[in-house]
């Protein structure tokens, strides 16, 4: 089924609530007060389903001046306005004002009733008419049909149902693949049930079970139960009126205003970049004038900073505005707010936020130019361009507030310059340090992407033909140990103790000691004999030569299967203690023997 929110709007006593309920049957004026005074004040709700296909949720809205703040919260959610002007009154203050931010909220769709039909004359409805047709002249309501109708007597009403249908099917339906968002606004507890908020879901899905966040506050919540227009759900889509039982958060914490969203994904802010348009019929603008901030269901105070330059804003016109919030909202870029004054307080502009998360010090030359940026192309790139090195899919969502299908979008731009200070930093290394295989994969990471993530190294390595990693070590393909002389001999030196000993070896340090060159080239040579398995190092002091432990292998060989002690090994192999064990322990490592009880037992060779 298609759910579609429909908003209503226009001036007091215009008709709004007489209308909705000639269409829904539902009277939306619940409050004592506005039974008293006959005027709506706060937020009412109705629904009709069209066809079975077509679900209409209402939002009806005040038109009294004062309750402007109330309609804006009910505005934030529709996706087709009806604009109410009643026959013969015309347009009034609060039609123009409501028109406005409808405007200013993107709206696209919408239609006009003319109400109080019944009591005005056939001239009155004509001239209505052609006011509200100049009025609308050249905005999203230009061709959008002016029905004219009676709520007392019905007649009309028929008409405006199929020009709703008309309007809902063309209307764009809100993105339930989105991450899901629902402005609050009522929150009430229900008895055995505990908190139960509502509001307009403005995107993506939400089903029982699920954990939520509360913001500005950042509780986690879970949904404990549903309802959409009053009858429970299992799951609520994107453009559904939701009700949702929280468990886990007292509903004394919950407002009008705070926002549900999933756990974990984004931050509130206090600092919103954005373009605003100041209505033709607003004041010039003043830096740093302080203003009233609404978006979703949220106002807080705010103070605007101009971005373009410090003389007041033109009425008329738009510009890159940067608003600092007095208090944390939870709004992400591509959402629409709307500014009002102080005093009157009467709207004086909307906008679109481009970055709720911008760069604090900026010189403002730049901050404008960064915008431009952010308007061509998109915030993502611009972010991207801004990183070190690029941004996960965790920090874009945050950022974005939408998704991103990649596990890492990098900065090819800062990155572009990588392989070519790699294969400089990898020269310079084997230039200084000819006997070493390659440079530490960590040292080259601290060199050439300082503070990266681990996985960004190997990444890039990899793109590169001229260089190899071997473990731990990267080197160029080409690197070649070569070696002078006086190593070679110092070399075969090394290797010919080694292998001399047998398996009676002497320490490392005495080796190189008779080495015949200074001990760092010649711990580095023993490295390179280590590294071609010449040499085997089977713990922290003992250094054997391959011969010598190939020689062992021999011995075990004929003894496969064969229970053994220390001592026999000892009278197989004729070397002292010191040696056996950690042979033996170098053994069982390689599974050639292994312990069992007091013994060991030489084991099948070819099983291992
Ligand atoms: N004759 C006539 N009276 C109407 C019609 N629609 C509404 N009214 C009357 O106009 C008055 C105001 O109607 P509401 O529906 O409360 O107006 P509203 O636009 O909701 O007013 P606010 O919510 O306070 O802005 C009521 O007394 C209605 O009975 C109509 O079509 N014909
Ligand atoms: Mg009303």
């Amino acid at each position: 089924m298609r759910h579609i929110i429909v908003g209503t709007a226009g001036h007091i006593d215009h008709g709004k609530t007489a209308l909705v309920k000639a269409l829904t049957g539902a009277d939306t004026d619940r409050l004592a007060e506005e039974k008293r005074r006959g005027i709506s004040i706060d937020l009412g709700f109705a629904h009709l389903d069209l066809t079975p296909e077509l679900r209409l949720g209402f939002i009806d809205v005040p038109g009294h001046e004062r309750f402007v703040k109330n309609m804006l919260a009910g505005a934030s959610g529709i996706d087709v306005v009806l604009m109410v002007i009643a026959a013969g009154e015309s347009i009034m203050p609060q039609t123009r004002e409501h028109f406005e931010i409808c405007r200013l909220l993107g709206l696209r769709h919408g239609l006009i009733a003319m109400t109080k039909s019944d009591i005005a004359d056939a001239d009155t409805l004509e001239l209505t008419r052609m006011e509200i047709e100049e009025f609308v002249l050249g905005s999203f309501l230009e061709k959008s049909p002016i029905v004219a109708v009676s709520a007392i007597t019905g007649s009309g009403i028929a008409e405006l149902r199929d020009q709703l249908a008309r309007a809902a099917a063309s209307a764009s339906i809100k993105d339930a693949s989105n991450f899901f968002r629902l402005p609050i606004d009522r929150s009430f507890s229900m008895r055995g049930h505990g908190s139960v908020v509502t509001g307009t879901l403005v995107s993506g899905t939400l089903k029982i079970e699920d954990e939520v966040e509360l913001f500005p506050v950042r509780k986690r919540a879970r949904v404990r139960g549903l309802q959409i227009h009053g009858a429970g759900a299992n799951r609520a889509s994107a453009g559904e009126r939701t009700a949702v039982n929280l468990a886990g958060v007292d509903s004394a914490e919950i407002q009008r205003g705070m926002v549900l969203a999933p756990p974990g994904l984004f931050q509130t802010t206090t600092c919103i970049d954005t373009t605003f348009e100041l209505l033709p019929g607003a004041h010039p603008l003043k830096h740093r004038a302080p203003v009233h901030f609404h978006a979703g269901t949220a106002e807080v105070g705010a103070e605007a900073r101009l971005l373009a330059s410090l003389e007041p804003m033109k009425p008329g016109s738009r510009a890159p505005v940067r608003f600092l919030l007095h208090e944390p909202l939870l709004i992400l870029p591509g959402d629409r707010f709307i500014v009002r004054m102080f005093s009157p307080v009467v709207t004086i502009g909307g906008g679109v936020v481009l970055d709720a998360a911008p760069p604090q010090r900026m010189r403002r030359m730049l901050m404008n130019q960064r915008l431009e940026q952010i308007e061509k192309d998109g915030l993502a790139a611009v972010a991207i361009r801004e990183s070190p090195y690029g941004l996960t899919a965790a920090e874009l969502i945050a950022r974005c507030g939408r998704r991103f299908p990649q596990p890492w979008y990098e900065n090819s731009v800062k990155l572009s310059s990588f392989k070519d200070s790699s294969i400089d930093l990898l020269k310079h290394f084997h230039a200084n340090k000819p006997l070493l295989a390659g440079m530490p994969k960590e040292e080259l990471r601290n060199l050439a992407l300082p503070g990266s993530p681990p996985f960004l190294l190997d990444e890039l390595l990899g793109r590169i033909p001229q260089v190899k990693v071997e473990g731990d070590l990267v080197r160029l393909a080409s690197h070649r140990i070569s070696l002078k002389t006086d190593e070679s001999e110092a070399t075969a030196r090394i290797e010919g103790l080694f292998r001399d000993a047998g398996l009676a070896v002497p320490s490392a340090a005495e080796v190189l000691s008779k080495s015949g060159i200074e001990p760092a080239r010649a711990r580095s040579l023993l490295q390179i004999l280590l590294r071609e398995r010449k040499l085997i190092k089977i713990n922290d002091e003992l250094i054997f030569h391959g011969s010598a432990i190939e020689a062992l292998r021999g011995i075990l060989a004929t003894r496969t299967g064969t229970r053994f002690t220390v001592p026999d090994f000892k009278t197989w192999t004729g070397i002292s203690r010191k040696y056996a064990i950690p042979l033996l322990e170098f053994l069982d490592r390689e599974h050639l023997t292994r312990r069992e009880g007091d013994g060991r037992i030489v084991l099948d060779k070819r099983r291992t």
